[in-house]
């Protein structure tokens, strides 16, 4: 499962799930305008900044919208 932490409005949250979409890449939104999303992404990221992906499958976790795109690329070339 993919989730994307993300925060309504955020220009950079709205590049990855428009390109999650194109590539047919679903996420799991949570929004940081619950406090508890928010506790829990820096807890995991050590900041509070979205987009932040976490991969449950490879383990993977990253900040950077770019960064982002470009594994979810990677992932959709792969199925
Ligand atoms: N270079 C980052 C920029 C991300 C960024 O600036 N995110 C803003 C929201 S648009 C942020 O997290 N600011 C802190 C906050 O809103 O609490 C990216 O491309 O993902």
């Amino acid at each position: 499962m993919l989730t994307l932490y993300v925060k309504t409005g955020c220009p950079f949250c709205i590049k990855v799930l428009e390109a999650g979409r194109k590539l047919g890449i679903a996420f799991e939104e949570k929004n940081i305008a619950d406090a508890k999303i928010l506790e829990e992404l820096i807890e995991k990221g050590g900041k509070q900044q979205v987009p932040y992906l976490v991969d449950d499958a490879t383990g993977v976790e990253m900040y950077e919208s770019e960064d982002i795109v470009c594994y979810v690329t990677k992932l959709a070339k792969k199925s």
